[in-house]
């Protein structure tokens, strides 16, 4: 008896200190309702596309469009909200926004000067708003005149963003809004019969847009949609997925997140299992997820905003405005879980990236230089969450690194090891001979001392364990989900 208690003990406390990557890959129980347009794939995608795109690390997106030329202001008045959405407000009459694109003229626009300035920045892909909730086109779209070449610039800014980010080796990404302000079809909630006509009229020019989109241009890698909110659309379900299939057929690998369509019942994002519909998850908009348990092993990327709530063009940016180190705290935290980080970009009317954002890419840039194969092809690294920081893991290399944030007092950072690993040596990025001095304060437990204590820039680690290389290869294992 005595013996069947000490048993329990131990085999209770075991379970205890199991490493929560363990935690992590344990699927929740799903629910079993009987679905036709639910998630189709169980699981992540493990093909060499989606590869590709589990390893950007970092991306840029670029909110791009007419609302670029009030910039949040109209008649010295301040608009409050996001200024992409000045036309829904009051601040500002529809039909002075619609004459907008009159305007739109955006001579200082230089597609390969924004193409160099992401890939000095260390973005791996970039997302195009192609046509915003306002339907204004950015290519010349042959299904509506709201677009650029019936605005005096005339010419296919779509095109030359994906032909420059293209030859500097960023994937582009078209982003799409199924609301559309412009078209007389659209509808956000369907209150009678009488209406389905014209909103059958809408669900063509929708598929026949994105059709021209991706026969116009093959480069591209994915597509990112936005304003699949309404009800109008969630009730769509059976013509949104024959609609994905049809796009996914068009490029081979395409890939397509969450937020693009429902499920039969009205569910988004995730179906009434609880499976996600589409590629990654693309519900981090502006927030990181706390830990990474709550991802359930699914992809997912973040959105992020410079200032506050702004994705277009604002003239003045009020509130907190995140700094460099701030916005590469957050690329890192996501890194570390498995996701990518997408800053986001508002280019002005004339197609001027203003100041901040330019200071901004070009530190982050300058730390990516650096420090850039800690971040690049890089994920979870299966150990649990220290206060100093983050740790990442290369998933072609198998090295683990340390990237620090906050500079202990200690002098030192601490660190758990999984139960069958020992630390060989842990040495600075930039300096591999420097191996820092190991102290082992428990079983799996090390103190790192560090050398200085350096609190202007992220400082990042090189962590190899005993056993590392001499095979020639490294132990990195793909979660299983
Ligand atoms: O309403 C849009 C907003 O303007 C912006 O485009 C963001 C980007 O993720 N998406 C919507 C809000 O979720």
């Amino acid at each position: 008896m005595r013996k069947n208690v000490i048993l329990f003990l131990v085999i209770f406390l075991i379970g205890l200190s199991t490493p929560s990557y363990s935690q992590f890959y344990e699927k929740p129980k799903r629910a079993s309702v009987a679905l036709e347009h639910g998630a189709h794939r169980l699981g992540r995608r493990t093909d060499a596309m989606m590869e590709t795109w589990r390893n950007y690390g970092l991306g840029q997106f670029i909110h791009w469009g007419v609302y670029a030329i009030p910039g949040g202001q109209w008649n010295g008045k301040a608009y409050p909200g996001a200024a992409e959405w000045i036309r829904a407000w009051n601040e500002m009459p529809r039909d002075e926004y619609d004459q907008l694109y009159k305007q739109f003229n955006p001579k200082d626009f230089d597609a390969k000067k924004w193409a160099r300035q992401a890939k000095e920045m260390g973005a791996k892909y970039m997302l195009i708003t192609t046509k915003h909730h306002d339907g204004f086109c950015l290519w010349p779209s042959k299904y509506t005149d709201y677009t650029i070449e019936n605005s005096p610039y005339k010419k296919d800014i779509v095109g030359d963003l994906v032909k420059a980010y293209t030859a500097e080796g960023i994937d582009v990404y078209l982003y799409f809004s199924i609301i559309d302000w412009n078209h007389p079809g659209y509808r956000s909630k369907i209150k009678s019969d009488d209406e389905r006509p014209a909103y059958e009229e809408f669900k063509q020019f929708t598929r026949n847009q994105l059709v021209e989109l991706l026969d116009m241009y093959p480069e591209t890698k994915g597509l990112w949609f936005d304003g699949t909110w309404d009800k109008a659309w969630v009730e769509q379900a059976e013509f949104a997925d024959e609609l994905g299939k049809e796009l996914r057929s068009m490029i081979p690998g395409l890939i397509i997140g969450s937020r693009f369509r429902a499920d039969e019942k009205g569910n988004r994002h995730f179906d009434a299992n609880g499976d996600m519909m589409g590629d990654y998850e693309q519900g981090w908009e502006r927030k990181i997820p706390a830990n990474i348990d709550v991802l359930n092993g699914n992809d997912w990327d973040c959105v992020m905003t410079i200032p506050e709530n702004q994705w277009g063009y604002n003239s003045n940016w009020k509130g907190h405005v995140k700094s460099s180190n701030e916005l590469l705290e957050m690329l890192i935290r996501c890194v570390s879980m498995d996701g990518n980080f997408v800053l986001n970009f508002g280019p002005d009317g004339l197609g001027n990236i203003r100041p901040e954002e330019t200071e901004r890419a070009a530190d982050i840039g300058k730390w990516m230089k650096k420090n850039g194969e800690a971040i690049h092809d890089c994920g979870y690294a299966g150990l649990d969450e220290q206060n100093w920081g983050y740790f990442t893991k290369s998933r072609t290399s198998g090295k683990t690194y340390l990237l620090v944030t906050n500079v202990p007092v200690t002098g030192g950072l601490t660190v758990k090891v999984p139960k069958d690993k020992e630390i060989a040596k842990v040495y600075p990025l930039a300096s591999p001979n420097q191996s820092l001095k190991l102290e082992k304060t428990g079983k799996y437990d090390y103190f790192v001392r560090l050398n200085e204590k350096n609190t202007d820039s992220i400082a990042v680690f090189v962590l190899e364990y005993k056993g590392d290389g001499e095979s020639g290869s490294y132990d990195f294992q793909e979660p299983k989900i």
